[in-house]
């Protein structure tokens, strides 16, 4: 379908024209959709920008992979369509791996995106072969990888439902999440919550990630000043002011 650049939902109309295509690839499953819609509504209550407490969960974001050990960014069918090269960028700046788990897992769909996001990156996945289980979860996304998922200590998973994060806080790992929805079971299980729009937020904390790379000092001082639970808080704030906002704004026309 040709979408007018003049139209002022283009964006929003082209990421949609493209995540559709993506199902019938075979990358995105169908409830992929509704999972990205969700997302829309909430970015709607943050006026669709980066805001203050998304940037500073950006900048920990970004120190803590790189304070990590061993640090694991995981892939799902959604975030392969809508930032895969993005999340490769990131991968490098970061020294984490990258592994592909998906929750509508079926061997000839994992294969595919695993496919897309090396052919993007440039990046060799882990994720084709899944020799390890989680504990505690009751989905495929349970299998992963024993050399990236299972023994990572810094987790970065983006636009899932919260069963694995909060499996994977319960073992220890440190989770940052990016997920539009405050309220998310992955939201909350994370120690870094990020609530902004996945290709809005992956080049921002690559930015962060070369500006704090080779200064440990500083790098401490990011982590030890950030307060998960206060900024989360403030995120839900902004957003309920969104809402006062446009109420507003329509009583006075
Ligand atoms: O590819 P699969 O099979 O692994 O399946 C992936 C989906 C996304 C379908 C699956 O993980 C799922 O059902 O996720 P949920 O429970 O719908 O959660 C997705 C979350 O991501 C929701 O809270 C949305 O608000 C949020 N979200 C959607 N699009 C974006 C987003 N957050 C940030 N940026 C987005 N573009």
């Amino acid at each position: 379908m040709k979408i007018s650049k003049d139209h002022p939902r283009y964006r929003s109309l082209v990421t949609r024209e493209r995540m559709a295509a993506m199902v019938d690839d075979g990358i995105v499953s169908t409830t992929g959709l509704i999972a990205h819609g969700r997302g829309e509504a909430f970015d709607y209550l943050l006026g669709e920008v980066t805001v203050p407490e998304a940037d500073l969960a950006e900048r920990t974001a970004a120190a803590l992979l790189l304070s990590a050990k061993r640090p694991v960014i995981t892939i799902n069918g959604n975030a392969a369509a809508l930032a895969a090269k993005e999340l490769g960028d990131l991968a490098r700046a970061t020294g984490a791996q990258i592994e592909i788990n998906l929750f509508h897992r079926s061997e000839e769909r994992l294969m595919k995106v695993c496919d897309l996001v090396e052919r993007e990156t440039g990046l060799k996945v882990l994720g084709r072969e899944q020799d390890a289980v989680l504990d505690g979860i009751a989905s495929e996304r349970a299998r992963c990888t024993s050399q990236g998922l299972l023994s990572a200590d810094v987790v970065l998973i983006p636009l899932e439902d919260g069963d694995r994060a909060e499996a994977m806080a319960k073992v220890g790992k440190k989770v940052i999440s990016i997920d539009l929805n405050p309220l998310s079971r992955t939201t909350l299980a994370a120690d870094v919550a990020v609530v902004d729009e996945l290709t809005r937020a992956v080049p921002n904390i690559t930015r962060w990630a070369n500006g704090l790379k080779g200064r440990p000092q500083e790098t401490k001082g990011v982590l030890s000043a950030f307060n998960n639970q206060e900024n989360l808080a403030a995120v839900m704030r902004r957003m309920v002011q969104g809402l006062e906002k446009g109420t507003a704004d329509r009583s006075e026309r």
